[in-house]
């Protein structure tokens, strides 16, 4: 099947691009394996017709904002985000009204038309420096994850008014499943998702995005490092640094990331389809949430 791919991959003048959280044989295909706004760079950079892009709806979608010449390809259009879905352009608009002087920074884990009621995007590695960035403002609507709204929130000197999403994945890892590692590992270094809990990220050594933890993990001299994070990256961590110990959180698993499968792949390559296309009106508006954060980090 991988040599098929690969000769679709050929034959379409196609990229294909896997989220750190995507399953082993997925990132072991990828031309590119990165977090959402490396793999968008990426597809807007890469000189291909056709984008693969292993991971979830808002992130094919944040693809198709920088590059709308290109066919974005989500092998299941099924794979969605939870955290995305715990929030909608008309209840934000409804919060805005409530905070009229406030300004609105949604983290790149919402959908289109959230980033395009947005002034700003983010990601987990640079939340705080954009929302630092604002300078006439005091007062920060965050959306849609409470957890690293509150991360920044202890931060920053601004007001952070939080909006109640979460990703399942994080919110659920237990402040015990980590004692219980660290009881085990007691040499080992605890690297943790902003969108972890707060009780979890007191327990942190570094709290750190997945591109932040790829570096950290590289330079850093300790030999055991528990992951934080969905289990996708400890894979990504131990192929890149094979001489060094990750360790997992049992169940910290994201079940949108691993419906992609090679089989999809190489359906969608072939027909295809399923595309994701922004409308053009939203498209515009959430381009510029998403070039103002790029103008920070
Ligand atoms: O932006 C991303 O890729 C996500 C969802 C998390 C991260 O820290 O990379």
């Amino acid at each position: 099947m991988e040599e098929r791919i690969k000769k679709l991959k050929k034959e379409k003048n196609a990229v294909i691009l896997a989220h750190n959280y995507q399953p082993p044989e997925i990132q072991d295909i990828a031309d590119f394996v990165g977090d959402s706004l490396e793999l968008s760079r990426k597809a807007a950079s890469v000189d291909a017709e056709v984008i693969v892009f292993c991971g979830v709806y808002f992130m094919a979608e944040t693809a198709n904002i920088l590059s709308p010449e290109k066919v974005t390809l989500l092998p299941d259009i099924y794979a969605g985000c939870q955290l995305a879905d715990m929030i909608t352009v008309q209840a934000l608009r409804e919060k805005k009204k409530e905070y009229p002087g406030a300004a609105v920074v949604c983290y790149v884990n919402s959908p289109a038309a959230v980033k395009a009621e947005s002034d700003i995007c983010c990601t987990s590695a640079n939340a705080l420096a954009v929302v630092n960035s604002l300078k006439d403002f005091d007062k920060i609507i965050f959306v849609p994850d409470k957890n690293l709204g509150s991360y920044v929130a202890s931060k920053t000197s601004k007001e952070i008014i939080l909006w109640d999403g979460y990703c399942p994945t994080h919110n659920d890892i237990e402040v015990g499943q980590i004692a219980k590692l660290k009881e085990n590992y007691p040499h080992a270094v605890f690297m943790a998702h902003p969108e972890c809990r707060p009780e979890v990220l007191a327990l942190a050594d570094e709290v750190l995005g997945t591109s932040d933890m790829l570096k950290f993990a590289s330079k850093s001299s300790a030999n055991e490092i528990i992951v934080g994070t969905e289990e996708g990256m400890v894979y990504r961590l131990q192929k890149d640094n094979p001489e060094k110990k990750f360790i997992k959180i049992e169940r910290a698993i994201c079940k949108d990331m691993k419906i992609i499968t090679l089989d999809k792949i190489e359906k969608s390559l072939k027909n295809l389809e399923p595309k994701v296309v922004v409308p053009n009106e939203v498209r515009v508006k959430a381009k510029e949430s998403v070039n103002r954060m790029m103008k920070i980090s």
